[in-house]
């Protein structure tokens, strides 16, 4: 294979199109689709990578039982076994299965009907509870469906662009491309409106750094300001929606006035009543809301306040107008159609007698359940009290993105079966062990075929491009296997992925006659051929009526009466203050350049260049106030876990706020699983939970020597040691800190790295505490290791490009050992498709280039897939600043 494939990017929900062209050697060139209508050509710093994560290096390429390699038909006779065992000793409810928005819609579909339909369990849950499921809860409030009524399109065309909780600078990055666009083209006015002044933030009209929690005051103080102040759309109200009245006497109660937002929010009533105005006045206005709503204990509110606003004033179903969720996940969208939350049945249908009837029918499926299973935080509290016995994880990282991680580490150790379906043997969840533990391997991205749908409700297909490798298996395959060895052939007999395709389509558009959004009775009877080479479409997609890129333009939604609800919200509320032992604010995220937990985007070295190590952002005052400084290590902890990162200082985040990225695993980092330290209080309608305010106490470290290891292979750090891993040009990089001095750092390291027939080259000053060393097979350059006393940290940038050549030569030997660059310093990577360092960029702008183009220009920075241009344009106002 080497002629280029049209597939969709695996990470985000943008749903971004991509053309792979195989190099024949299981790597791939990597563009973007142009004629894909999410991206038209563009890609992101993690789009753009994607061909720096395909290696097989780490991958799970054969079946284990219990750590030892076995056959697929020894791991899945025992999985098949093991689950019939326990439906029989336990009953069917004491198995789980937990599943993932990053499964292609296939997979999902049949895990859902396997477990829900044949094995008679309700309890099938998704890492999208984490995720979106207070959206979702939010749009059934209010539509009576769950559906995502705009498109991408209205983002082009909006005068008003609200993102509220969205960090899309960085985590939708194209799309927010085109919300700049949006901006250079129209004025389109951009509030953001997050506790933390982020990328994208900065590149707002206004931004309203409200209190954590506080939106629902916000937006409650915006429904009473548009229904006082003649901005009611008085026919849409009256003939479309039902409960404003009510809606509106609570957000009177919560929102009497603007003091009230203020004191609510911890905003200026001038920047209140400016946004408010805005608001008002803009007929055209997307609000686009993400984590900062959904991962909160009061999710589903904060989601109804903001569509209640846009019930109001009708700003729904129209060009450029309406409530917007964006989804995070490259199949969000696609796990919600098939059902695979644990409140749901399939095809957008629930538990109303009549749908489980429906489904019993279409599946052939008389012991189907009836009611809905329990809720990730939940169910992972029913495996911890024994109540779960089995438990099926597939393509998603629990033991590290679960709240109270730590928790769920030991519980799954109690499970009778443990089955892992991962790509990665280096998951941290694929490497937990319980009674009896399967580990199925995966076809990747690139490897397997099916569908996706973004945050527009386009589905898009993800096709194969490489060989798979090992015995690697699709998802799907492995899921219909068991059903075949659990007795149910005929209902999990589908020779391809297109099959599958065809029956979910077909059961979205089954008695369905207009009563679900949900309908793609246009693609039921796809032939083979059609599916192999289908374009992107939109849902709903009937047999009759053709694509609708809009929902609700006719004001008819999904409730028995065709109206929509507007909901009337309880009071803006942490779960829990901060306060006493743990005064902080824990909020949590996303980086640029990172996907989740890591096992994909931590073998990018482009991608691992931006931030290299986890790290926790603290205020000035508070470090100051607490002694932490820039680089420094600190320990954070909450009632619940721990974790150690390096400080960065910031006014990004308030005082009294931290915030650390969600990335870091146990492979990458000694002590950074974010999930270990959120409690995660479920929000009472939707069951997600708070993941963006678990009350933490900071404090700093004090180690000894910090240093660096840089090495051709990834080498293990001893115990009790501070480190972090990264992927860097020729091998992999370790930072790392301890309470050693260098004369025990050096000997433990050259133990480490010193394998049989390697050269040293030594400098050592023990009495200062310093060590450098670089290790030759010949003139092989195989490892660099630097150790200084923790105030005199050594660089590693400037190691790391000496590293980059295999065999340096002479003026590089020697600055390997003195630690002085070679040559001038890039200093940290910004624009991570050229690798422009830092340095490089404020240089450039003090050599006189004045706007992002002009840096673009001269150093490349910023020209390829654009993520970067937030930071690029940071710097300038900086540097200009500094000028003036
Ligand atoms: N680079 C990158 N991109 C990604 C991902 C990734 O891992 N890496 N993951 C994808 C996935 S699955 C998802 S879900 C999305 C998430 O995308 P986002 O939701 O944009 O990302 P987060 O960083 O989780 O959180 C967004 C913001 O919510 C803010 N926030 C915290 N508390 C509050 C609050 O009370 N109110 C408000 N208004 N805001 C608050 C945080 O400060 C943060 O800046 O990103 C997707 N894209
Ligand atoms: N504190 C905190 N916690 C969070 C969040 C937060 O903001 N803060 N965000 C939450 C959100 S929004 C999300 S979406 C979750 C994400 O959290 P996870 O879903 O746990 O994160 P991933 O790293 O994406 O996990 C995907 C796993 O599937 C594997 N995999 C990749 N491709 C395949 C495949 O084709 N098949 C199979 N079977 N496996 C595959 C990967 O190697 C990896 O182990 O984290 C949640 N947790
Ligand atoms: S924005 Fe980036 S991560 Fe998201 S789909 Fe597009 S290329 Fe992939
Ligand atoms: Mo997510």
């Amino acid at each position: 294979m080497t002629a280029t494939v049209r597939t969709t990017c695996p990470y985000c929900g943008v749903g971004c199109g991509v053309l792979a062209t195989p190099d024949g050697q299981g790597g791939a060139g990597i563009a973007g689709d142009p004629e894909h209508p999410a991206n038209f050509g563009r890609l992101c710093s993690k789009g753009a990578a994607l061909g720096e994560t395909l290696s097989l290096e780490d991958r799970l390429l054969h079946p284990a039982l219990n750590g030892a390699r076995v056959s697929w038909d020894a791991a899945l006779g025992t999985a098949a076994a093991e689950l019939q065992r326990i439906a029989e000793a336990h009953g069917p409810e004491s198995i789980a299965f937990y599943l993932s928005g990053q499964l292609l819609t296939e997979d999902y579909y049949v895990a859902n009907k396997l477990a829900k339909g044949f094995v008679g369990t309700p309890h099938v849950e998704t890492n999208s509870r984490l995720c979106m499921s207070s959206a979702v809860a939010a749009h059934r409030r209010a539509f009576g469906s769950d559906t995502v009524p705009g498109c991408y399109e209205d983002l082009d065309e909006a005068d008003l662009i609200v993102l509220v909780g969205s960090n899309a600078a960085w985590c939708h990055p194209v799309l927010f491309r085109r919300m700049a666009d949006a901006k250079a083209k129209r004025g389109t006015h951009l509030v953001v409106i997050d506790p933390r002044r982020t990328q994208t933030a900065q590149e707002a009209d206004m931004f309203l750094g409200l209190k954590p929690g506080s939106d629902v005051a916000l937006f409650s103080g915006l429904l009473v300001h548009l229904a006082d102040h003649g901005f009611r759309d008085r026919a849409f109200v009256e003939e479309h929606t039902a409960g404003l009245d009510t809606a509106l006497d609570r957000a009177r109660q919560i929102a009497p006035d603007l003091a009230a937002v203020a004191i609510a929010t911890g905003l200026a009533p001038q920047a209140i009543s400016a946004f408010y105005d805005l608001f008002a006045r803009t007929r055209r206005v997307v609000t686009a809301f993400s984590m900062g709503v959904n991962q909160s204990m009061q999710g589903t509110d904060k989601g109804n306040a903001i569509i209640n606003c846009h019930l109001v004033t009708g700003r729904i179903g129209g060009v450029g107008q309406g409530p917007f969720s964006l989804t995070g996940q490259p199949n969000a969208m696609g796990g919600r159609e098939v059902g695979g939350l644990s409140n749901m049945l399939a095809a957008h249908m629930h538990f109303a007698p009549e749908e489980v009837d429906r489904v019993r029918r279409y599946w052939n499926a008389p012991r189907i359940i009836t009611g809905e299973g329990m809720k990730a935080v939940a169910l992972f509290e029913a495996v911890r009290a024994g109540r779960i016995k089995a438990l099926w994880v597939m393509g998603t990282n629990p033991l590290v993105s679960m709240p109270r991680a730590d928790h769920v580490r030991e519980a799954i150790q109690g499970l009778d079966l443990l089955i892992v379906s991962d790509i990665m043997a280096n998951a941290d969840t694929a490497r937990a062990r319980a009674r009896t533990t399967v580990l199925l391997p995966a076809q990747g991205w690139g490897e397997k075929d099916g569908t996706v749908t973004n945050s527009e409700r386009r589905i898009s297909r993800q096709r194969r491009f490489l060989d798979s490798p090992g015995e690697a298996r699709a998802d799907w395959a492995v899921l219909a296997e068991v059903g075949r060895r659990l007795g149910h052939g005929k209902a999990f007999a589908w020779p391809s992925a297109a099959a599958v395709f065809r029956e979910h389509a077909a059961l979205s558009a089954f008695e369905n006659g207009g009563t679900r959004d949900f309908d793609l009775g246009a693609l039921a009877d796809l032939s083979d051929g059609a599916y192999a080479a289908a374009s992107p479409v939109q849902w709903p997609l009937p047999k009759r009526g053709g694509p609708k890129p809009r929902l609700f333009s006719d004001g008819r939604f999904f409730t028995f009466d065709r109206r929509a609800r507007f909901v009337a919200v309880q009071p803006p509320g942490l779960a829990e203050a901060a306060g006493g032992a743990h005064p902080f604010v824990l909020n949590t995220g996303r980086v640029r350049d990172h996907w989740h937990t890591m096992t994909r985007t931590g073998k990018s070295q482009r991608l691992s260049a931006h931030r290299a190590v986890p790290f926790v952002e603290v205020n000035p005052e508070d470090a100051a106030f607490h002694g932490l400084t820039v680089g420094g290590i600190a320990r954070v902890s909450t009632a619940h876990g721990a974790a150690e990162l390096e400080v960065m200082v910031t006014d990004a985040v308030a005082p009294g706020h931290l915030f650390m990225p969600m990335h870091w695993n146990a492979t990458y980092a000694s002590a950074a699983r974010v999930g270990a330290l959120a409690r995660g209080v479920p929000d009472p309608v939707s069951g997600q939970p708070e993941l963006k305010a678990t009350p933490a106490a900071i404090a700093a470290v004090a180690y000894r020597a910090r240093g660096f290891v840089l090495s051709r292979e990834a080498v293990p750090m001893p115990e009790a040691w501070w480190w972090a891993r990264a992927a860097i040009p020729g091998g992999w990089g370790v930072q790392f800190a301890t309470h050693d001095g260098s004369r025990e750092v050096a000997l433990a390291l050259r133990g480490l790295v010193q394998a049989g027939g390697y050269e040293l080259a030594e400098y050592a000053d023990h009495a200062r505490g310093r060590y450098r060393c670089a290790v030759y097979d010949g003139t092989r350059l195989v490892a660099s290791i630097a150790v200084a006393p923790t105030e005199a940290r050594p660089d590693w940038e400037a190691a790391k490009a000496l590293f980059a050549a295999p065999e340096p030569e002479a003026p590089e030997r020697r600055a390997l050992l003195s630690g002085r660059a070679a040559t001038e310093g890039a200093g940290p990577t910004v624009c991570a498709c050229h690798g422009v360092g830092l340095d490089v960029i404020t240089a450039t702008i003090q050599g006189g280039a004045g706007s992002v183009e002009a840096v673009g220009a001269a150093c490349k920075a910023g020209t390829n897939c654009g993520s970067c241009i937030p930071e690029i344009r940071k710097l300038l106002t900086g540097e200009t600043a500094k000028a003036a």
